[in-house]
């Protein structure tokens, strides 16, 4: 009951704040779903394999690895898997944007994320994220969920 209450009120609230929560490039606006960071990846092409998991321990929160590196052009499947006591998520952006992200997560910690760069999970759940790297560059993974960030729940990912 109270999960559905929660995912009926992030639904309003995405609908409602459409413009400002939009997915990787404004989803749907007919330019591909192309980033700053990259794009959706494609399932049916080759992928490296990278297992990412989420973890708390002692007060801290971690990915493990929480630095990746990758070849420009280079299509990867997370593998992510929550082995904490809480739910978590990894989203994937440039640093800019998850930080502007962080911000609208705390004003509505309830947000549910369905785009391709992100993922939410359950305790023990896994689950998986598959993007193709096409700019070189820096860019951040962060758990978004409110504390999360802050207690330790955040990467890099360097494409080269
Ligand atoms: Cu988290």
């Amino acid at each position: 009951m109270k999960t559905a209450t929660f995912k009926l009120a992030a639904i309003a609230l995405l609908m409602s704040a459409g413009t400002v929560l939009a997915g990787p490039g404004g989803a749907g606006h007919g330019h591909g779903d192309e980033t700053a960071y990259g794009k959706p990846g494609d399932p049916k092409k080759p992928a490296r394999p990278v297992q990412v998991v989420m973890t708390e321990k002692d007060g801290k929160m971690s990915f493990i690895p929480d630095r990746i590196e990758v070849r420009r052009g280079e299509q990867v499947k997370f593998s992510l898997r929550n082995n904490g006591e809480l739910d978590h998520e990894l989203v994937l952006a440039t640093l800019e944007e998850n930080l502007k992200h962080a911000v609208e997560m705390q004003k509505n910690p309830d947000m549910e994320h369905d785009d391709p760069n992100a993922k939410r999970l359950a305790p023990k759940k896994t689950g998986e994220i598959v993007w193709a790297f096409t700019k070189v560059g820096e860019f951040d993974f962060s758990c978004l969920i409110p504390g999360h960030r802050e207690a330790g729940m955040t990467g890099k990912i360097i494409v080269k």
